[in-house]
């Protein structure tokens, strides 16, 4: 088994919320690729809920892109970590950490600007694999708290 980039830093040290690059990597035609990884949680301490980290999947993803995506930057893929203490963002480019935690605190005001569980997008069994494991109110508790506390980096080198 390869031993992952992820399993290389200590989670004993992290801070959250925070923005880490995880990985840069390149195309054999040259295009920058950078994997993100935004920390909401302190590992080991705290969990984001199920039901929450999955409705927040769902808006993030979308304002997310809103704010980040320019002629230089294109996200592939935001999703959620396994241990669920944060998300993996995937994109072509090489926005700075800086930018990054702009981007998700926008996002998370975006988050509690949203009244309706029907506002949600995708909220259907068409477009969604577990329908009914979403809440709204505790999206927005994650993105309060966030905003409550602001986004840090966590350097590599650190770590
Ligand atoms: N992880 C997906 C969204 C699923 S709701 C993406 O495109 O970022």
């Amino acid at each position: 088994m390869p031993l992952l980039d992820s399993f290389t830093v200590d989670h004993t040290i992290m801070k959250a919320p925070a923005v880490r690059i995880a990985k840069k990597m390149h195309t054999p035609k040259g295009d920058a690729i950078t994997v993100f990884d935004l920390r909401f949680c302190v590992p080991n301490e705290e969990i984001l809920s199920e039901k929450g980290i999955h409705t927040l999947e769902h808006l993030f993803a979308g304002f997310m892109r809103e704010h980040l995506n320019s002629q230089q930057v294109e996200i592939i893929d935001i999703s959620p970590m396994g241990c669920r203490t944060g998300f993996y963002m995937s994109l072509i480019g090489t926005p700075d950490e800086s930018t990054v935690a702009t981007a998700w605190q926008a996002a998370m005001q975006d988050v509690l600007n949203v009244t309706k569980q029907s506002d949600i997008p995708e909220l259907n069994i068409y477009q969604c694999g577990t329908a009914q494991m979403h809440s709204l109110d505790e999206a927005k508790q994650i993105a309060a708290d966030i905003i409550a506390r602001g986004v840090g980096v966590n350097q590599n080198d650190e770590l």
